[in-house]
């Protein structure tokens, strides 16, 4: 891709509404477009990474035998005054009437439709256990959206439902979420801990917030720092290997601030361990039992021939606000340079010939140098433009591609300039670049 021919508009300076480093950076590269408050309309850069942190996510759902529906985002409020939620939800619903006059509201969630579909398809516990998602815009009209589309209006999540016989399989099921997302957060380079969380208006009363840490992020949390040096490798999708895992995870206090008590945390942390500070979080996991089947009449024959309400979890991941949280991860902004992980980096490289006005050498070279690395796949952008050096390596850092070559007066005969996006030079041929890139893709 041609950078004079992409819709990347890049701003000189950081937008001045921008409170916090994502939103700065996804404004100032033309990322996002604000529409109106708390809605955003994506542009190619924002929306292609976005795009690739959902393939991510949808691999790791499907890694557990989790199903891809698609559901509406518009719904009847029928369903909503089943389960009774209509009421409850308060002012964070958009209703909409049609006209017919029929109460409609954008889906903030989907446990009601989820439900629905449920029971109107599956009669017998031999079709247990049923593991559904789907992603999908959401809207919450939140009263301070911020922070861009980190707490955003409408929102991209993708939320499964989990459908069990005995509270004993669901909890499997719950395990097999909490493995899938500490997964899905380490392929995006993500440090995300399950915390102990509230349960809000989804109900229930097992439940876990993931959480990135963040000086800027909205969730206060308590937690002991032994918690960072866990991970889910050699977890295998085994009920008994899943009940370690999360036994190993909740052997360290880590709460959010709704579920915090002083005396617990000081009697199991040792001072030095203590860690109080902010979060953003990226994912949240529920437990509630029968409390929709319940209300919603969603029950399955038993072996014996009886019928019971069928056991639901509901897991969420803000898959649009991760765009945001990895920039707060890996945005070094004092410097201004951004190094997208490679698993969902816009492109993998960027090509900046250094181009004199009379001499278009510099720019053949650049296309040559594309057109072998498309053979490998390694996908890149191509600063074309006739810019100063300095200011298309300030473009290039800002767009974030994780790796840079620069084809100017140092490249030296087959060496070329070549850089982890603000890291050392080196000058390299083209087979040994290709190779390092090729090396890092696939471990990714
Ligand atoms: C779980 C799936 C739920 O809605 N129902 C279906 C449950 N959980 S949640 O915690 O309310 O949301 C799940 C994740 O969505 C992201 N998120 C948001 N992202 C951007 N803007 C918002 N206003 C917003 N609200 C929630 C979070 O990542 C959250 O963990």
């Amino acid at each position: 891709m041609l950078l004079s021919k992409s819709f990347i508009p890049i701003l000189k300076d950081n937008p001045s509404e921008a409170k916090i480093k994502s939103h700065q950076l996804m404004l100032r590269v033309g990322m996002i477009k604000q529409a109106s408050a708390g809605i955003y309309s994506w542009l190619p850069l924002g929306f292609k990474i976005m795009k690739k942190i959902e393939d991510i996510v949808r691999q790791e759902q499907n890694k557990i035998g989790a199903q891809e529906i698609l559901m509406p985002t518009i719904q009847s409020s029928e369903i909503w005054k089943e389960s009774g939620r209509y009421d409850d939800y308060g002012e964070e619903m958009l209703r909409i009437k049609d006209r017919q006059n029929r109460e409609m509201l954008y889906g903030p969630t989907n446990e009601e439709q989820v439900t629905e579909i449920f029971r109107s398809s599956f009669k017998s516990y031999k079709s247990l256990p049923q593991l559904l998602y789907h992603i999908q815009w959401k809207f919450r009209d939140e009263i301070r959206p911020r922070f861009g589309i980190m707490r955003g209006r409408e929102f991209y999540m993708k939320d499964a439902y989990s459908f069990d016989v005995t509270d004993e399989d669901a909890f499997y099921s719950y395990n097999k979420f909490f493995l899938s997302y500490l997964r899905t957060f380490k392929r995006l380079s993500l440090t995300a801990i399950p915390m102990a969380a509230d349960t809000g208006p989804i109900g229930g009363n097992l439940s876990h917030e993931f959480i990135i840490l963040a000086d800027t992020g909205e969730s206060k949390i308590f937690t002991d720092k032994r918690v960072f040096d866990l991970n889910s490798e050699g977890t295998k999708l085994e009920k008994s290997s899943l009940e370690q895992l999360r036994t190993k995870y909740e052997q360290y206090y880590s709460v959010t601030d709704e579920k915090f008590n002083n005396d617990e945390f000081e009697k199991m942390v040792t001072e030095e361990n203590r860690l109080i500070t902010k979060g953003i979080e990226v994912g949240h996991i529920f437990y509630f039992g029968d409390k929709y089947s319940k209300a919603m009449s969603a029950a399955v024959d038993l072996p014996g021939g009886k019928k019971d309400f069928v056991k639901m979890g509901s897991y969420g991941i803000g898959v649009s606000r991760l765009v945001g949280a990895i920039i707060e991860a890996k945005y070094d902004d004092k410097n201004e340079i951004m190094k997208w992980p490679l698993s969902v980096a816009p492109y993998d490289v960027a090509l900046i010939p250094m181009i004199n006005k009379n001499d278009t050498s510099a720019l053949e070279k650049a296309n040559n140098i594309n057109n072998e690395l498309i053979k490998h796949k390694i996908d890149v952008i191509i600063d074309d433009t006739d810019e100063n050096f300095s200011s298309k390596i300030k473009k290039m850092n800002l767009i974030g591609a994780p790796y840079q070559i620069i084809i100017g007066k140092k490249s030296d005969g087959d060496l070329l300039e070549f850089n982890e996006t603000g890291g050392d030079t080196q000058n390299l041929s083209l087979d040994k670049i290709i190779e390092i890139i090729t090396k890092q893709k696939v471990t990714n």
